[in-house]
């Protein structure tokens, strides 16, 4: 029987590279969407189709912060498998709408779960719960999966409520839920306000002469950077276990957002010329100021060093990354090569 799998969050990154990963393994996708003012499926335009034709990928609208749409779309659709992957994710928002970013993060988390256990599908339906290395926060270097959870932020600590929430609900309910604990994930489809895409844009735009500057925060943390395609085969390996458990997802490498600047600039054969320290630091290109900080992009409370053990996922899952940094960067710029108008 051809599986059926429920992907909240579907419009998003990982949304978008889970769909296409189930689609080839056969499975039935069904997604959901919020309603929008403007249309906001363009991650999923080369896997659209008309439902009106013989399709395996269906959307539905709905929001994690209605019950009501939750408990109709699990009910209606009695999924093999839900991937929750939704969240207002972006750390540095959550500190402007920590309600709304607590609002869908957390108690959203709990409205699937609640669900799948009032509708009596425990036995049937496998969850899978996007949990974050943000969670680890202030934690010392490598992290995995026997770290302390300091978060930093109302993002994490929305994270960390729907953390616990999956494990409980599993000890309690007998649900097969894993969280997934995965590290910063990036591609060319990632929204243009994070970190890697603010720079591969910029820094692209700035080689053919079509922006004249960047401004950024804080240059000196360092994360761990991986590719999403290799982040979601993850995700499934997880639920085809024979029993539920979470699960660190990084690639044990760590990188400064500064490194990460000179390796695009590396790619793109730019010679740059770093001057000055704190907020006044500048990078110059062609003895031009090219990258600027600026105070607003500086979070209340900041993560300095991310760094994942993933040795449980190696030995248990048997997932490996594929796509090193080097690759990544790359293929960001080639996208932004492709789409330059
Ligand atoms: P993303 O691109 O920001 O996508 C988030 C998705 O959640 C979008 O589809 C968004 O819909 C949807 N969403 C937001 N609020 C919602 C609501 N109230 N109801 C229903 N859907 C809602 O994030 P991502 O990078 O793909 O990450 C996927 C998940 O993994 C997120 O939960 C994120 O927090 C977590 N995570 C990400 C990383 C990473 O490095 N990428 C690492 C660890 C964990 P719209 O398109 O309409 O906004
Ligand atoms: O920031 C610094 C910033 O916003 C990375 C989300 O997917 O990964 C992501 O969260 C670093 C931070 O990602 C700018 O201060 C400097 O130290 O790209 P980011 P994030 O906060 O690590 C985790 C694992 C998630 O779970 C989240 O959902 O870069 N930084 N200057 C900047 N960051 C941004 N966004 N913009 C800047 O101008």
């Amino acid at each position: 029987m051809k599986k059926k799998a429920l992907i909240y969050g579907i419009t998003g990154q990982d949304g978008a590279y889970l769909a296409k990963f189930l689609l080839n393994k056969g499975y039935e996708v069904h997604g959901v969407k919020r309603r929008s003012s403007s249309f906001n499926t363009k991650r999923l335009d080369d896997i659209y189709t008309d439902p009106h034709f013989k399709t395996n990928f269906f959307l539905h609208y709905g929001d994690l912060t209605d019950s009501l749409s939750i408990l109709k779309t699990i009910s209606n659709i009695s999924p093999h498998e839900i991937y929750n992957l939704a969240a207002q994710s972006h750390v540095k928002v959550s500190f402007d709408v920590p309600e709304y970013s607590a609002n869908v993060g957390a108690i959203g988390t709990l409205r699937i779960l609640d669900s799948i256990k009032s509708l009596n599908l425990s036995k049937k339906i496998k969850y899978y719960q996007a949990g974050s290395s943000e969670m680890f926060g202030a934690a010392i270097p490598p992290q995995n999966e026997k770290t302390n959870f300091i978060p930093r932020s109302p993002y994490a600590v929305s994270k960390l409520f729907a953390h616990w929430i999956t494990v409980n609900y599993r000890e309690a309910y007998n649900i097969f839920a894993c969280n997934g604990i995965l590290f910063n994930h990036e591609s060319p489809i990632r929204g243009e306000t994070f970190v890697t895409k603010k720079i591969v844009s910029a820094l692209y735009k700035i080689y053919k002469n079509k922006q004249k500057k960047l401004f950024l925060g804080n240059l000196y943390s360092k994360r761990d950077w991986g590719h999403a395609r290799d982040y979601v085969r993850a995700m499934w390996k997880m639920l085809q276990q024979k029993k539920p458990d979470d699960y660190v997802i990084a690639t044990g490498t760590q990188y400064s957002v500064k490194q990460f600047i000179n390796l695009c600039a590396k790619e793109l054969k730019m010679n740059l010329v770093w001057k000055g320290k704190g907020i006044n630091e500048k990078c110059y290109w062609n003895k031009k100021v090219i990258i600027e900080i600026d105070q607003k992009y500086f979070r209340p409370t900041e993560v300095d060093s991310l760094k994942g053990d993933f040795k449980k996922a190696k030995k248990k899952l048997k997932w490996k990354p594929i796509i090193g940094i080097r690759d990544l960067v790359k293929e960001m710029l080639d996208y932004e090569s492709k789409n330059d108008k």
